[in-house]
């Protein structure tokens, strides 16, 4: 990845954040390979945070910087819509978990989702079991993204699963965590069919899910 910009973020600084960013943007850089490597940067923040080496606000300083950067990457993502296809395009249905107020990842997996003809409705931060499930009825998405850094939500994303499976709703949706929190024993332990927690692997995870449900359909 882009080290420069990682360590640039890490240290908070945006002006020489912001000039990488236009330099890697010039040189037509993967727009992803950017954005991975500002996620690697907030998260060296996070790091710094956790030894007590940063405060509060500079997780909010990092946030802050992130979305800066964000203006100036999104015009450059590839936008690989098919619009013959729209009307037959998936739903995805996403939101981050009750407890949970952490939304630049959730921004950027819809930015992208969107981005590749995914039809994605956003139901926000701090979303309830009630409303998940209420929503998952009501709009029969095929796919269900949950969204979490916390590890003390861990336990209402498993309740949320629970939940769906026993209100019959899980036969038919492929659930998928995404978040710091979201490693792979997290997802083993909650139940959910696949993990996200980096930029690249986002979209083709999303389209082997698509190319797994029409394989199923069809047999
Ligand atoms: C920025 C930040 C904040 C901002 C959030 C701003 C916002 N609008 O989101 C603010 C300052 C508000 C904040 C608050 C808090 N935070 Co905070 N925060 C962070 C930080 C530094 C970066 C998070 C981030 O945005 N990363 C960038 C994005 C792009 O990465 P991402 O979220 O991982 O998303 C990518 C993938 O995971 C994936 N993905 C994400 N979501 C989804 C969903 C789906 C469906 C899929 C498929 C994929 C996917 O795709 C994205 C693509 O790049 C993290 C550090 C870290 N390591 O994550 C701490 C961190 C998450 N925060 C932490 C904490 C403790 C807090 C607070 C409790 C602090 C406090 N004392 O108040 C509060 C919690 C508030 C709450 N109730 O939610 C801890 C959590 C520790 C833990 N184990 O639970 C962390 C890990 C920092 C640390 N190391 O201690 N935080």
């Amino acid at each position: 990845m882009l080290e420069p910009l990682s360590r640039a973020i890490a240290d908070l600084e945006l002006e020489k954040a912001a000039s990488l960013v236009n330099e890697y943007v010039d040189k037509r850089f993967n727009a992803v390979d950017i954005i991975e490597s500002c996620r690697i940067g907030v998260e060296l923040v996070g790091k710094r945070y956790q030894a007590g080496e940063y405060y509060l606000a500079d997780l909010v300083m990092s946030e802050a910087i992130f979305k800066e950067l964000m203006e100036i990457i999104e015009p450059h993502l590839v936008k690989v819509v098919d619009h013959e296809q729209q009307n037959l395009a998936p739903h995805v249905l996403i939101g981050t978990i009750q407890g949970d107020i952490h939304d630049l990842g959730k921004s950027i997996v819809i930015y992208l989702l969107r981005s590749s003809g995914f039809i994605v409705r956003d139901l926000g931060v701090d979303v309830s079991i009630e409303d998940f499930v209420k929503e998952a009825k009501s709009s029969s998405a095929p796919i269900i993204g949950i969204c979490f850094l916390l590890t003390n939500c861990v336990s209402t994303v498993k309740e949320l699963i629970d939940t769906l499976e026993k209100e019959g709703i899980r036969n038919n949706a492929t659930v998928v965590i995404g978040g710091y929190a979201a490693d792979e024993a997290t997802r083993n332990y909650v139940g959910a069919d696949y993990s996200a927690t980096t930029t690249a692997n986002v979209i083709p995870l999303f389209e082997s899910i698509i190319k797994l449900n029409e394989v199923n359909r069809d047999r």
